[in-house]
């Protein structure tokens, strides 16, 4: 079984947790986008649904799904999305499409955050993955320095821009033995919007597509 045909395993497997009337955050990559396609018949059983892109946003106008402001609502009840990288313990890269901002956002709005990945992305340790950073352009340099002091090393997405306007970092070579305190660390350096660690709010549920069944590590 190929990449794409566990991805759609993994996105098929969080149907499961669609209730009637949930308010549901939806993320944004190609795993994402085979849950999206999935959604179609669900969809009107929902409360809302609130786009992590404008990517997903599309996808979902295109199906008639209507997408509402996560202003309006506040929280949403499930968030579902992919991730670049996933460990057992939960932690995530994430942002290898750019729309980690407002991903983390969601991820921190949702009572429930499900994850959904093939098994290629399960590691033991993450950082093998590039770590993406969403920065304010002026800032661009400025981050970059003080990451070359992390033992990280900073390569522009020269030509990106995220839906907020602003450049992605990514960073190769980081060992990350402690994925909260290097997120934590890395927040703190101004001209920062988001880092692609998801480890202070992780997953609540990591469902992992392998050849022959779809895993829940929770
Ligand atoms: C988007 O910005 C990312 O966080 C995606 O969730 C992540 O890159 C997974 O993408 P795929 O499902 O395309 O592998």
């Amino acid at each position: 079984m190929g990449q794409n045909d566990k991805k759609k395993r993994a996105a098929q497997a969080a149907l499961e947790y669609l209730r009637d009337g949930t308010t549901l955050g939806v993320g944004t990559g190609t795993t994402v986008d085979h849950f999206i396609a999935a959604l179609g018949a669900r969809s009107g059983t929902l409360d809302g649904v609130v786009s992590s892109s404008e990517r997903s946003t599309a996808k979902l106008r295109e199906l008639g799904i209507e997408v509402i402001d996560l202003a309006s609502v506040g929280e949403v009840d499930l968030y579902v999305d992919g991730a670049d990288e996933a460990t057992k313990h939960l932690h995530l890269i994430k942002g290898g499409g750019g729309a980690l901002t407002r991903e983390k956002i969601l991820a921190g709005a949702a009572r429930r955050f499900v994850c959904i990945v093939d098994d290629t992305k399960l590691v033991a340790q993450l950082g093998h993955f590039p770590v993406p950073i969403e920065v304010i352009p002026m800032a661009r340099s400025f981050v970059s320095r003080q990451i070359l002091k992390t033992g990280g090393r900073p390569v522009w997405r020269e030509g990106f821009i995220t839906d907020n306007g602003n450049h992605i970092i990514d960073i190769h070579d980081w060992r990350i033995g402690n994925p909260i305190e290097l997120e934590t660390r890395v927040n703190q350096i101004p001209g920062v919007v988001t880092v692609g660690i998801f480890a202070q709010r992780h997953a609540d549920v990591l469902l992992v597509a392998g050849e022959t069944e779809v895993r829940t590590i929770r």
